[in-house]
């Protein structure tokens, strides 16, 4: 039988309110989370985890600010404050998250050059974090996403999933986005349902 798994996005303290990187309402869909870690055959998640030296962390480049667009090895990225730099507290999973759940963590974001929004590959695709291979190979055909950011880190997640066919529901309510600029979870909607993700509510499951 096909098996269903709950994939945790990025519940870490950097993006919490307070953090490097705070999305508001953040806080707000731990307790949710935890809740519905048990409606699912299998609980995994995603950690950001980077160097200190990554290129989207705006300090890496000369003169530049947290919220400027650039190029970075032929793709556009945003640049953030210095976030999740690996094994700070700010890398840590939220205190509130009930960790003991999840079965597996998917670390991305770990090469200086390439950023990762998704759990499963980078932005340029050069490479897989194994949560694919590894779904497969627990048997997992459906998948459901919670967490943050519901405009970059759950997105593209929701796409990656979506195109390696899995059947792939974000389970909105249990999200919060950054909002670089207004609008952006309208859109995020709407590119995740264009790509075949639907969209449901914590309760009701
Ligand atoms: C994220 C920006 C930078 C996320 C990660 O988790 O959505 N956003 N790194
Ligand atoms: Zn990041």
């Amino acid at each position: 039988m096909s098996k269903s798994a709950l994939i945790v996005i990025d519940i870490q303290n950097d993006f919490l309110p307070g953090g490097a990187l705070g999305v508001a309402g953040g806080f707000d869909v731990i307790e949710p989370i935890n809740k519905l870690m048990g409606r699912f055959d299998l609980v995994v998640a995603t950690q950001d985890w980077h160097p200190s030296d990554h290129a989207s962390f705006a300090s890496n480049h000369a003169g530049r600010e947290p919220g400027e667009v650039i190029e970075v090895e032929g793709l556009t990225q945003v640049l953030w404050p210095d976030h999740c730099v690996q094994d700070t507290p700010g890398a840590e999973f939220a205190e509130g998250l009930d960790t003991a759940r999840i079965e597996r963590v998917f670390r991305k974001g770990s090469d200086a050059r390439y950023d990762s929004y998704s759990g499963f590959y980078d932005n340029g695709h050069h490479s897989a974090t194994g949560m694919t291979e590894y779904l497969r190979e627990q048997g997992v055909e459906q998948v459901f996403l919670v967490g943050i950011a519901t405009d970059y880190c759950v997105k593209f997640s929701a796409l990656d999933a979506c195109a390696d066919g899995f059947d792939t529901t974000v389970i909105i309510d249990a999200c919060r986005g950054v909002i670089v600029s207004p609008g952006d979870i309208e859109k995020a909607v709407a590119e995740m349902t264009q790509a075949g993700a639907k969209m449901a509510a914590a309760g009701s499951f």
